[in-house]
């Protein structure tokens, strides 16, 4: 779509308000006309006729204009500021709704800087297309074509030789902005970088702080700070240099005027009130061709915000609904994975996964840093699609049940834990919000939650900072824990839940899920063995690959990779792994 027809749309439902301001902006043109109208009178009429008793009528219709002219002048700017944020305001949800829409891959190829420059500077830029640009290419259209009829009125020759003058004007302020375009776009880039250099330092200031890097911190940011000082003395050089240019040859007109407006003005051929009412109309001349620079540049720049803006809208993001989607299925829990092979980019991250689990079953994953665990977690959520092979919920290939259907029914703790700027009670409800107290204080017990909270004086109504700040590892993992268990869904998926807890505490969480979670099928990964061996299934994955599978008892006695594990982490212990292990 192109960027002005996609504006339009924007400002389709106001356009009776818009065509409103504009005739009163043809209105205000027109009204600008009177005070050098009324200027050219007092010369020929008051001073050179002597008609005294004029003055006064001419001064209240002076005052009269100028208030009515103000008036319609706040008036017309109010409603196209009006339009611009109407409009701004349907591009920022939509902006913010298509973001809600994206899938995993489109965060993990954009950056966050990118995303927030088109919700904050690109719109602004629409704004001021709308408020500022499309404002003065009217009004100042209007303002040449009044003075350019007045002027005609009074003297044709005249008009046509300042008419002849004024491209002149025009294309050194077409050569300013073309000067100015590059420095400008420099100092947009400059703040963006200034911008990221501070936003990055925020969220890692705790990595600044361990490794004493404050100092090299600040240099960075230095170095920005004073890039963004360069490119904005540098705009100021190239404008000050074009402006006094400007200004000569607004001088130069005039000086051209007075020369020959003068000339006839002694030979009777105009008057010198006519002389006085030329002059005034002069900058209604110049104005516009002065603007003409900027004005390209803004529309320039809003043509490249709008773009950006669109692609953003257009991205359709890789995971959606299929026309004819399974809506409100109930799930089971039945999952079966049928060569399901993997990868994000380029490199295989999973290959020919083949498993088997009826509802209710719990499975355990295992293995290095890196393996693929996590990944399959994102396969059954469906955050991302598998490359080959199929998924299978209830017999039902997953790419068929609704999104929203799919993801309502799977409870997910994640490995990378983020909990919101709000209480604890309102974290661990996030998913949930219909539930209960009793309910939240149930998934807090069986999460672990209620054996820490005692220490925080406000309980659950203990707000925690962005990220959890506040909190420890261990408790924020319980916190997330809980989230996934108020769900109460049929599947629950559990990414290294409680690795950041002590052993104890682990065996108690895991006594107290075993307990609740008879009929939902659970997907538990882990580094330690405690947390998994009382799977019904466990899958020892390495390098995407699952090398070993069956219960503990099996894979003990198979001696092989999932036996050396278990070796190193309870050391020389009875190989029947009989011994009852916490
Ligand atoms: N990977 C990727 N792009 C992502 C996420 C992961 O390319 N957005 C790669 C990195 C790993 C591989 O995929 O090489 C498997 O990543 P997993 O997150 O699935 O690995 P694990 O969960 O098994 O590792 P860990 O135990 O560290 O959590
Ligand atoms: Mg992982």
């Amino acid at each position: 779509m192109k960027p002005f027809e996609w504006i339009g749309k924007y400002i389709k439902p106001y356009r009776w308000r818009m065509f409103f301001a504009l005739i009163l902006v043809v209105i205000v043109s027109g009204l600008n006309m009177v005070k050098p109208y009324l200027s050219g009178k007092i010369v020929d009429d008051v001073i050179r006729d002597g008609q005294i008793h004029l003055l006064m009528n001419i001064l209240y219709w002076l005052v009269g204009v100028t208030i009515v002219k103000s008036i319609l002048d706040y008036a017309y700017k109010l409603m196209f500021e009006s339009v611009s944020q109407n409009a701004i305001f349907e591009i920022r949800k939509e902006l913010y709704t298509k973001l809600q829409k994206q899938d995993f891959t489109f965060f993990d190829t954009t950056r966050t800087g990118d995303i927030m420059a088109r919700l904050t500077g690109d719109t602004d830029a629409i704004r001021h297309f709308i408020a500022g640009v499309i404002l003065s290419i009217f009004s100042n259209s209007m303002l040449f074509i009044f003075a350019l009829i007045m002027m005609f009125s009074i003297n044709v020759p005249l008009t046509l030789i300042m008419l002849a003058l004024t491209p002149i004007i025009g294309f050194f302020a077409y050569s300013l902005s073309q000067a100015g375009k590059p420095v400008f776009m420099k100092i947009r880039e400059q703040f963006s970088k200034l911008n990221s250099v501070v936003q990055e330092n925020i969220s890692g200031n705790r990595v600044v702080k361990a490794f004493t890097k404050e100092s090299y911190e600040i240099e960075k940011f230095t170095r920005e700070n004073d890039g963004f000082r360069q490119a904005s003395l540098e705009a100021s050089r190239v404008w000050e240099k074009f402006v006094p240019i400007l200004d000569s040859l607004a001088m130069m007109m005039s000086v051209v005027l007075i020369l020959i407006g003068g000339t006839l003005v002694i030979n009777k051929v105009i008057s010198l009130g006519d002389l006085v009412m030329f002059n005034g109309y002069l900058w209604a001349l110049n104005n516009p061709m002065r603007s003409v620079g900027w004005l390209i540049n803004d529309v320039q720049r809003f043509l490249a915000s709008a773009e950006k803006i669109i692609s953003m809208l257009q991205r359709e993001p890789r995971i959606k609904n299929k026309p004819d989607c399974i809506i409100g299925h109930q799930i089971q829990g039945d999952i079966e994975f049928k060569n399901v092979s993997f990868k994000y980019e380029r490199e295989w991250v999973l290959r020919d996964i083949d498993f088997t689990v009826k509802a209710g079953q719990k499975v355990g994953i295992i293995g290095g840093t890196g393996a693929g665990k996590t990944s399959i977690m994102n396969l059954v959520a469906r955050f991302y699609e598998c490359t080959k092979g199929t998924i299978l919920i209830d017999g039902i290939d997953i790419k068929d049940l609704e999104i929203r259907t799919l993801r309502d029914q799977i409870g997910m703790a994640m490995q990378d834990v983020f909990l919101f700027s709000d209480t604890i009670e309102g974290n661990i409800a996030y998913g949930s919000p219909d539930a209960t107290m009793e309910e939240v204080l149930w998934a807090a017990r069986t999460a672990g939650v209620q054996e820490f909270i005692d220490k925080f004086p406000e309980g659950y109504d203990t707000i925690v900072g962005e990220r959890g700040v506040g909190l420890s590892g261990g408790q924020r993992q319980r916190i997330a824990l809980a989230r996934a268990l108020l769900k109460q869904t049929p599947i629950i998926l559990l990414d290294d839940t409680t690795s950041s807890v002590d052993m104890e505490t682990e065996h108690r969480i895991h006594e107290a899920l075993r307990s609740i979670s008879q009929e939902q099928t659970t997907f538990i990964i882990a580094h330690r063995i405690s947390s998994i061996k009382d799977a019904d299934l466990i899958l020892v994955l390495e390098h995407g690959e699952i090398i070993e599978r069956g219960t503990h008892e099996e894979l003990i006695r198979q001696k092989g990779e999932y036996y050396q594990t278990f070796l190193h982490q309870y050391g020389d212990i009875d190989s029947s792994g009989n011994q009852e292990v916490v």
